[in-house]
């Protein structure tokens, strides 16, 4: 039997897929025996620090008169050393290159020959945004390069990662998994909650980002509410105030609510009937991906990476960026047509489960792990 590990996981602690990601990866690899030391700013948002086998081990970025604003690079990757010596790491898995592959890197040069070495996975943002800002274009391709290993969540992500840099590196692609919790809430409790009653429910889960393109989102349920009856929740990861005023701005405070703090999103999940979303670029979205495992087919744009996740018209409907004509119909469609939603909510969340199951990404991690500790 292989020994097991001790793994250091750097992300951010913010709502996001991101940490959503890298926090599930570290209790299935806690689950199955391994050390894992999550390295972070404050725990992540899901984060069961008091699970056996899960370390929180706390960065605290610097703030100096000097400093014109907090430094928190340089802080995390003195921790990294310090985590990487204290615990014996076998490897270091940095979920987005800037800043954690970069301070990871810091680390290693600190630590000297019996440094871990290094993955990074890279989520979206990273690439798409700060890829392009000369600000961090060098330094991106260098800690690229200087990773043992560089996974993608898509496909398409590991293309737009090749168009922009020239790497000498293979890139791995390993899709996200979603892993459900126990639902502590009825779908009638939830829906009441909500104020909801028979009608069916979409549901939007993000961190309401530019990105995510709210004011189509509206423009889409503007277009469905035109042809059916039906009620979106919006569940904020940030900024509710301002959605809240785009909605009302768009008199649309009967057809869209919107909760915020949300905990225990697996309740909401289970108390909706499919997802939207409007972004106008996903690496993957694993908010599609957490509405499949529960059953709910999607409605979204057809961009980056959502091509990978949806199966259309099997699994979910898509549309061409910004066509919120074909978004809103597609919702409506979705609201009209019970046998059909639960038809495609079916092969939705089978889909879910053959391709993107904790069990099997984990494993595919793991394998990576042990490929980089052997070269
Ligand atoms: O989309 C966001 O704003 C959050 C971001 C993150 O950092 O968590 O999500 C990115 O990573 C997720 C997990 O891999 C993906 O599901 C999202 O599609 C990706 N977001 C973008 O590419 C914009």
């Amino acid at each position: 039997m292989s020994r097991s590990l001790n793994i250091a996981l750097l992300c951010h602690p913010t709502i996001g897929g991101s940490g959503i990601l890298a926090t599930e990866l570290g209790h299935k690899l806690a689950e199955w025996g391994h050390q894992v030391y999550v390295v972070s700013e404050r725990p992540p948002h899901r984060l069961k620090n008091d699970r056996p086998g899960i370390h929180f081990c706390e960065s605290t970025p610097v703030e100096f008169p000097l400093f014109t604003s907090p430094d928190h690079t340089l802080p995390l990757a003195t921790r990294i050393a310090e985590v990487c010596r204290n615990h014996q790491i076998d490897v270091v898995h940095a979920h987005y290159a800037i800043p954690h592959t970069a301070a990871a890197w810091i680390a290693k040069e600190l630590i000297g020959e019996a440094a871990p070495p290094i993955i990074t996975t890279l989520h979206g943002t990273d690439i798409v945004y700060l890829g392009a800002m000369p600000e961090y274009r060098s330094l991106l391709q260098h800690v690229l390069e200087a990773s043992d290993l560089v996974t993608c969540v898509s496909n398409n992500l590991k293309e737009r990662t090749l168009d922009l840099f020239e790497l000498e590196k293979e890139i791995e692609v390993i899709p996200n998994f979603y892993e459900p919790r126990p639902v502590t809430d009825t779908r009638e409790n939830v829906r009441a909650s909500l104020g909801v009653g028979d009608e069916p429910l979409a549901l939007h889960a993000s961190n309401l980002r530019t990105i995510k393109r709210i004011d189509l989102l509206l423009d889409a349920v503007k277009v469905a509410i035109a042809n059916t009856s039906f009620k979106l929740v919006i569940l904020a990861g940030a900024d509710p105030e301002k959605v809240k005023q785009l909605i009302a701005d768009q008199e649309l405070q009967d057809h869209v609510m919107v909760a915020d703090d949300v905990f225990d999103i697996d309740n909401y999940y289970a108390a909706a009937d499919f997802t939207v979303y409007s972004s106008e670029y996903e690496s993957f979205c694993l908010g599609i991906l957490e509405g499949m495992r529960y059953g709910l087919p999607s409605a979204s744009f057809d961009v980056g990476g959502i091509p990978e996740v949806v199966e259309d018209p099997s699994t979910g409907f898509m549309a061409p960026f910004r066509d919120s004509e074909k978004l809103g119909q597609a919702i409506a469609k979705l609201a009209d047509h019970p046998e059909l939603r639960s038809q495609m909510g079916i092969a939705a969340k089978e889909r879910a489960i053959n391709c993107f199951s904790a069990d099997a990404v984990v494993k595919t991690y793991l394998n990576a792990y042990r490929q980089v500790m052997e070269d």
